[in-house]
């Protein structure tokens, strides 16, 4: 059974949800460390006061038994504590009594780089609210529990995952400029994964590329504009002699400026990629759009915003990378039980004697 996931919730609705299928049974889950993650996720520098709303816990409805996964769907919400401000305007089903709180007028004013317009024009919505609520970052905190989840099978074969932002110190004083001046910023941040052997992903078909595979997970996040692999866009500066990682009698590199992955399979080095976030496009000084309801000239949405989102990103694409090499290791090593997987790990790194 493969590792597959799958998730659902709007920003403001009642809750988040996902399903985990494919995990093997006999896995311990640890709920202060999934939870630690979610509060990881809600702190960086910069968000909005939506975050002292929001207090995210994870609540698992299936697939557990006594902190121990039964290889069942694991089924996953995050509840979206500010839905009781909105229990009207995003109700699933037709509201009961007179328009209250927030959310009950129709929203007509695109955010340029947001998915407002696209969104509107592509599902034939009248209000751009029933695009973005789908559209928002906030979904992301249900995919850092199941991420957490994946670092847990990780861990049971020695792989870590971390992921940073890539100047922090310089970050945050973007962050307190652009504050003053009522705007945006973004930012890049870095994973690294340590542990994963050799083998990961493969050259047979574009789709089981590795590097393939991460980019996507990577670009699958909100607001991220570019990926790159280990050294990545500075490799096309360099000579073939300066760009690729020598390999020791002991088959170790000497460097690693592939991060961790050639011609789409692991090598055994650190993996090490990179996510760029573009800034938010909530703006306090909104730009130019278009009013979609009278046609006319207007400017975009002014809604509550965060600053920066880039230490979330941190986190978020920490999850993605986990997830995603969850997803190839349960590929690699099968497993309806735990003890299998693991067992299958252990005879493919004596075979080819890593580590
Ligand atoms: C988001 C807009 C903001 C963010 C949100 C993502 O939410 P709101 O419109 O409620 O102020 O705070 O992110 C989260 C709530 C979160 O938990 O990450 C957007 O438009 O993408």
């Amino acid at each position: 059974m493969s590792l597959r996931l799958a998730s659902a919730g709007e920003s403001h609705g009642p809750a988040l949800v996902a399903i985990v299928s494919g995990l093997p049974a006999g896995l311990a889950l640890d709920r202060d460390a999934i939870d630690a993650d979610l509060k990881r996720r809600q702190q960086g520098y910069g968000r909005s006061p939506r975050q002292q709303i929001e207090q995210d816990r994870v609540e698992v409805l299936a697939g557990l038994r006594h902190g121990r996964t039964l290889g069942t769907p694991l089924a996953l919400v995050v509840r979206n504590v500010d839905h009781k401000n909105w229990t009207w305007g995003m109700s699933p089903w037709p509201p009961d009594g007179e328009p209250h709180g927030k959310g009950t007028k129709p929203v007509t004013l695109p955010r340029p780089g947001h998915a407002d317009l696209a969104g509107a024009q592509k599902f034939g919505h009248d209000d751009v609210r029933n695009a973005l609520e789908r559209a928002s970052a906030r979904h992301t905190a249900v995919h850092v529990a199941a991420g957490a989840v994946a670092k847990a099978l990780l861990s049971a074969i020695g792989i870590a995952v971390a992921g940073s932002v890539v100047d922090e110190d310089a970050l945050r004083a973007q962050v307190d400029e652009a504050r003053t001046e009522r705007d945006t910023v973004g930012g890049i941040v870095e994973v690294r994964a340590a542990g994963v052997p050799p083998g990961f992903g493969s050259y047979a078909a574009k789709e089981d590329r590795l590097d393939a595979r991460l980019a996507f997970a990577l670009m699958g996040i909100q607001a991220v504009k570019g990926v790159e692999i280990g050294d990545g866009f500075a490799l096309a500066a360099l000579r073939g002699s300066q760009a690729h990682d020598e390999i020791g009698a002991d088959r170790k590199r000497t460097s690693n400026r592939a991060g961790g992955i050639e011609a789409g399979v692991s090598n055994g080095e650190e993996i090490i990629v990179r996510a760029g976030m573009k800034p938010l496009p909530t703006l306090m000084k909104p730009l130019a759009s278009v009013d979609l309801a009278t046609g006319e000239a207007a400017t975009a949405l002014v809604e509550r915003s965060d600053v920066a989102a880039v230490e979330a990103l941190a986190v978020v694409a920490e999850a993605a990378v986990a997830w995603e090499l969850a997803v190839a290791a349960k590929e690699k090593f099968g497993g309806d039980a735990l003890g299998d997987f693991v067992a299958a790990h252990a005879a493919y790194t004596a075979r080819i004697q890593w580590r």
